[in-house]
């Protein structure tokens, strides 16, 4: 075996530890801005500083978490005793990660679909993260359901673009956390969804296989399959994990060690106990892969509102993360109940 090669499989395994899942504070500028606004919050690089170093430096939290996904200006930071914020994850026991991609675009000739850019250069950049720290990598593309979208040419233009990313990623020794996100917004039934999920699926692993990519080291991050948040009809937690995990069976194959899902816009509550349905199912009907979290919004919202700017708030803001990523962690043991909410 090659030293990318096992470098590339102990990144993986430490990734998916049982009972772990990774936390996602890759906020674009953009979009840190949005979330510290419904706080009153500013967004400067000071304040974005401290709010990361707070997640990062929560005691314990690598109890549950295994990996933390930075975004450029985050990945260069020091903390205020002048510590990188990639070296202060290592020493809480993390592994930092980091989003390559930079962002979406209107996809010319595909009204109303989006392509997710970054693929120029990308050899370059993933070099210096890996000096900086990093040991994994994201890249997310961006599929919504409406009046005749997504095609099949706007699928197949993301699934290309995260196909190169990942074997990029694989050459220079960062497992690639591959992200197709369908996303919730919409009236469409969870049945569309399925339906859209298992397209998008069948379609990023068919480039996959295309690109070379080795599927033992790679992570996939994709939605779990629910209604979109204007359906009349919602869905229970059971329903949402038998349609989740039968799409997954279909399209994802057994030799890609973990799937880590994204919240999405679900609420904490939601999230955590949507995945603890799933391991619920995978204990009495085992499932190829481990089954965990990668949650950006579903592990911070509590910690932000806690925190709301004042350093003083540290303590709570860390106490309410340390809760969710503990109760995401049972849930990944298929061990959640909505009463461990309250303690
Ligand atoms: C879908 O968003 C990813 C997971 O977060 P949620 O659990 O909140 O859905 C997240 O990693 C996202 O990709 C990053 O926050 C970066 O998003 P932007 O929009 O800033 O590129």
């Amino acid at each position: 075996m090659s030293t990318t090669a096992k470098e590339l499989q102990q990144t993986v395994a430490s990734l998916i530890a049982p009972g772990k899942g990774i936390l996602a504070a890759d906020e674009s500028g953009g979009t840190i801005e949005k979330r510290f606004s419904a706080v009153n919050v500013a967004s400067t690089q000071e304040s974005r500083r401290d709010y990361r170093e707070l997640l990062f430096s929560t005691p314990g939290l690598n109890e549950f978490i295994s990996g933390v996904i930075l975004y450029d200006e985050t990945i260069k930071q020091q903390n205020t005793t002048g510590v990188p914020l990639p070296d202060l994850l290592k020493a809480q026991g993390m592994l930092a990660g980091i989003k390559v991609d930079s962002g979406t675009v209107p996809l010319a000739g595909f009204p109303e679909e989006k392509m997710t850019e970054g693929l120029d250069g990308l050899a370059k950049r993933l070099t210096e993260y890996k000096q900086l720290g990093a040991r994994f990598a994201k890249w997310r593309a961006v599929l919504t359901i409406a009046n005749g979208i997504p095609t099949h040419g706007g699928i197949a233009n993301n699934a290309y673009a995260l196909a190169r990313y990942a074997a990029i990623c694989q050459d220079i020794g960062l497992v690639p956390i591959v992200e197709p996100e369908v996303l919730m917004d919409g009236d469409h039934t969870i049945e569309t969804c399925a339906a859209v999920t298992e397209q998008v699926l069948n379609v990023v692993f068919h480039a996959l296989n295309k690109q070379r990519v080795v599927l033992e080291y790679m992570i996939l991050k994709p939605n779990m399959v629910v209604p979109g948040v204007q359906c009349t009809v919602q869905a229970s937690p059971q329903q949402i994990a038998d349609a989740t995990l039968r799409c997954l069976r279909r399209t994802v194959p057994g030799a890609v060690p973990g799937i880590t899902f994204l919240s999405g816009g679900q609420t904490d509550a939601a999230a955590t106990e949507n995945l603890n349905a799933m391991n619920v199912l995978g204990i009495k009907n085992p499932l190829p892969w481990q089954v965990s979290f990668s949650y950006g919004r579903a592990l911070q919202s509590s910690a932000i509102k806690s925190w709301h700017g004042e350093a003083s708030n540290k303590e709570a803001a860390q106490q309410a993360l340390y809760l969710r990523a503990r109760l995401n962690s049972a849930a990944v043991r298929g061990q959640y109940s909505a009463e461990m909410e309250a303690l």
